[in-house]
């Protein structure tokens, strides 16, 4: 049985206050023209935590009116390089000056472990800024050998006001991957929160400020998605748009993208990342890190190992091992030390998951342990393991988004590389194996954007993030992402009198 105890205590009380809930327009905190606000809730008791400003399309309107004329006048993209590489350094700084601060939004907001916020997080948000800000006066265009009398050249120029939309699992992290590279590439930007955690964002919108940053380089609108983030999908005056969410709402964003003045657009969606324990793995650490892979951040990763695929050698080992360590996660408080798993975000997540969970008992499927909430308040889950998963159940095919392992057996490597890739989706893989020939031939037969061979969800900046098939189009970090926000501009000039 789980422990509920740690559930049902009084929360614990988060020691900060929240300090910006208004949008960011041009430089300033701002209502909404409606004057309309919404309340940003607790996952932890389904409270009011504060009532946040609730930007429509009038005000979308009014950021990327002033991320156009930042964008047109300056001084943001007429600034050299170096300078914007500064306000990105000092950003970092301030960043890591606030780091707990930041860290307690996030965890309020979001109910994420206060210690993943603090400890691996916030530091990563802040390396991905020095790591952006060290490419902003690195990149630059080709000399390109003519045929005939011409130079030819290059200029990789940003491509204007980029609109952005992000998710509620990674809130921070998702506003850095978005915005280092946009502004490192000397673009302006409106990015929209997801309605669940608007609060770090704001914080940090504040610190950039504090940084150097030039007013209407990055505006920040909290709200709705069918409401501020189509009005910012649509617009005609935003010229790229990137986007982290849902496939469904992928969809949504690309057609109506096409439909207004086809601005590119970078999605980052779904996924049902195959995670691969071969016969020849040790089981105790296959074990943890696929409860690793599946279990991370309330299991609410676009790129978890949701589907755990074990040789049937050692089958046996791992699920009870597997169910002994779901069974010893630790959940509770996120603010309290030492817990392993919070809340899930909110409760359409915490029904969709039980919902999940229900199918997979009537489907069929054995639940190893787990399976309903834990306590009475909050959006606490147990964490779940199922084994005897069959491919055509809907808990192998969907993205349930929670913390639910759904374990299945395979013989050989041909099997399990067609049964890993016969997936909509394309994001992530795990292999574990000590055979290197075993993990050369999956590594290079699965179908995903990434594939993490005995490590899992390893997340410097500049490794590449994206999907296949229905996961994505697009790579986020890294060189890659740079690509994102630029423009590439051949110049070409006769040669008069000149050897070429
Ligand atoms: O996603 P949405 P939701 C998956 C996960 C989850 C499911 C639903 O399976 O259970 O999506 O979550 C904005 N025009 N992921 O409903 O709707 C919205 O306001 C413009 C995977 O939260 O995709 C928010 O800012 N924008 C994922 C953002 O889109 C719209 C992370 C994401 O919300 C919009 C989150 C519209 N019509 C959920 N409708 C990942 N890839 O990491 C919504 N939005």
């Amino acid at each position: 049985n789980h422990s509920t105890a740690a559930v049902l205590e009084e929360p614990i009380s988060p020691g900060v206050s929240v300090n910006y809930t208004q949008l960011m327009i041009n430089g300033k905190f701002v209502d909404a023209a409606s004057g309309k606000t919404f309340p940003t809730l607790d996952p932890r008791t389904g409270e009011v935590i504060a009532h946040v400003a609730e930007g429509d399309a009038e005000d979308v309107n009014r950021a990327v009116s002033a991320a156009r004329k930042a964008f047109d006048e300056g001084p943001w993209p007429k600034m050299t390089a170096y300078e914007r590489s500064m306000v990105l350094l000092r950003f970092a700084d301030l960043l890591e000056k606030h780091n707990d601060e930041i860290a307690t939004l996030e965890t309020w907001d979001n109910g994420k472990p206060f210690e993943q916020a603090a400890k691996i997080e916030l530091p990563m948000i802040a390396r991905l800024f020095r790591y952006y800000a060290g490419w902003a006066d690195k990149i630059h265009g080709l000399t390109v050998p003519a045929d005939g009398p011409y130079h030819i050249q290059t200029l990789h120029e940003p491509i204007g006001v980029a609109g952005q939309i992000i998710p509620w699992n990674f809130p921070l992290l998702m506003f850095a991957w978005k915005i280092g590279p946009a502004l490192a590439c000397g673009n302006t930007v409106v990015l929209k929160t997801a309605e669940q955690t608007p609060l770090s964002a704001l914080y940090a919108t504040k610190l950039l400020h504090e940084a150097g940053l030039p007013e209407g380089v990055v505006n920040v609108i909290s709200g709705f998605g069918p409401t501020a983030g189509a009005a910012l999908a649509r617009h005609m005056d935003v010229d790229k748009l990137a986007f982290t969410g849902s496939t469904e709402t992928g969809k949504v964003i690309l057609e109506l993208a096409a439909k207004s003045n086809l601005k590119p657009v970078t999605l980052e969606l779904g996924g049902k990342s195959p995670f691969i324990v071969c016969e020849d793995a040790d089981v105790d650490q296959a074990v943890e890190l696929a409860h690793f892979a599946l279990f991370f951040n309330q299991g609410q990763c676009c790129c978890s190992g949701s589907r755990t695929y074990v040789h049937e050698s050692v089958y046996d080992e791992f699920l009870e091992k597997a169910k002994a360590r779901a069974l010893k996660r630790i959940v509770g408080d996120p603010f309290k030390k030492g817990i392993e798993q919070g809340p899930q975000i909110d409760n359409k997540q915490f029904e969709k998951i039980l919902k999940y969970i229900r199918s997979g008992i009537e489907s069929g499927a054995t639940l190893e342990t787990g399976g309903e909430r834990l306590g009475s308040k909050g959006y606490y889950i147990q964490p779940t393991v199922f084994s005897n998963v069959k491919e055509d159940m809907v808990i192998a095919q969907d993205e349930i988004f929670g913390p639910v392992q759904s374990i299945l057996k395979f013989k050989d490597l041909d099997e399990v590389i067609q049964r890993a890739n016969n997936t909509r989706y394309g994001l992530a893989a795990g292999v574990f194996t000590k055979n290197i020939d075993t993990a050369n031939t999956l590594t290079r037969a699965l179908r995903a954007g990434t594939v993490w061979v005995n490590c899992f969800d390893v997340f410097d900046a500049g490794i590449p993030f994206g999907g296949y098939k229905m996961s994505g189009i697009g790579r986020e970090k890294g060189e890659y992402g740079l690509k994102n926000y630029l423009q590439v501009k051949a110049v070409v000039t006769p040669l008069k009198n000149a050897a070429w």
